[in-house]
């Protein structure tokens, strides 16, 4: 699937655009039986969570990753034909790679303050598949926040919470950012996922429910682009990589010959042998 003119008109004058799943329902199902295989009691949860899962335990303690992020049902929708044509299209480029995904479960009480994710530009698909209700902590956004310094955008977030008596310390439970000028929620459905420029300044509403709020993101970089995270033969299963197609393996350039960007060396060291992803 490609974005329509008036959806990429949209996409970039706004920094994100709002579209209709290009597969099959069946897939964000999987997703959510996934997640209902491998759930503990957050109760038992007591390693690091980094603030992304609530209900699902990282793999080894302090990591990022938890069992599913690339596992089968989530690389499934990541690597989809539609969306690995729409990455296509938005890199301008045939070879791009996925870089990585991620699931996000925000924890009940939880949200994200304002942040512009980089500084490099790429299109990141955020896929909330519990679906996100403003009550859930779905995501905020500013339109057009993309586009130069995110400076004035800081700024005046910084002297609201000044003004308003939010303690100095970020990131407190219980607690929404405060309200910026132009902002808008983004309320999505299991059947939408969003796709937005890396650089859009956003944040998420407070978590109301009793619920975590699941959401994958991933993204991909064009060929050119040297910042792999993954060698992902490394990091997935043979019953896993044996279930994906011809296609779908080459976006994942297994075997191909790149060095692991500086930024995650001391992650992959860390990680080797122990992090891993399967068919679940
Ligand atoms: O969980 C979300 O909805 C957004 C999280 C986010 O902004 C991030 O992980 O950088
Ligand atoms: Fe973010």
């Amino acid at each position: 699937m490609k974005l329509s003119s008036s959806q990429l008109e949209a996409y970039q004058r706004d920094g994100y655009v709002i579209v209709d799943c290009p597969f099959p329902q069946i897939l964000t199902m999987n997703c959510l039986k996934a997640v209902d295989k491998v759930a503990v009691d957050p109760a038992l949860i007591s390693t690091d969570t980094r603030r992304n899962h609530y209900r699902l335990e990282p793999q080894i303690p302090g990591s990022y990753w938890c069992a599913l992020d690339h596992s089968l049902p989530f690389l499934q929708i990541m690597l989809h034909p539609e969306i690995h044509e729409m990455a296509r299209q938005l890199a301008g480029d045939d070879d791009v790679y996925l870089r990585n995904g991620g699931i996000n479960e925000l924890a009940p009480d939880h949200s994200f303050w304002w942040h512009r994710d980089s500084e490099m530009v790429y299109t990141e698909f955020m896929h909330y598949f519990s679906g996100a209700s403003a009550a859930q902590g779905c995501l905020r956004v500013i339109p057009g926040s993309h586009i130069g310094s995110s400076e004035p955008f800081k700024e005046e977030a910084e002297r609201r919470r000044k003004d308003q008596g939010y303690p100095d310390e970020y990131w407190v439970d219980g607690l929404a950012d405060v309200a910026l000028p132009g902002e808008v929620t983004l309320e999505v459905r299991p059947d939408q996922f969003i796709v937005r420029d890396s650089r859009i300044y956003h944040a998420t509403g407070l978590n109301t429910s009793r619920d975590g709020r699941l959401m994958s993101h991933w993204l991909f970089r064009h060929g050119a682009c040297d910042d792999h995270r993954f060698h992902f033969e490394d990091v997935l299963t043979e019953e896993l990589i044996e279930a994906l197609t011809r296609e779908q393996r080459d976006a994942l350039w297994l075997g191909r010959d790149f060095e692991i960007a500086e930024a995650y060396r001391e992650e992959r060291e860390r990680e080797k042998g122990k992090v891993m992803w399967g068919v679940v």
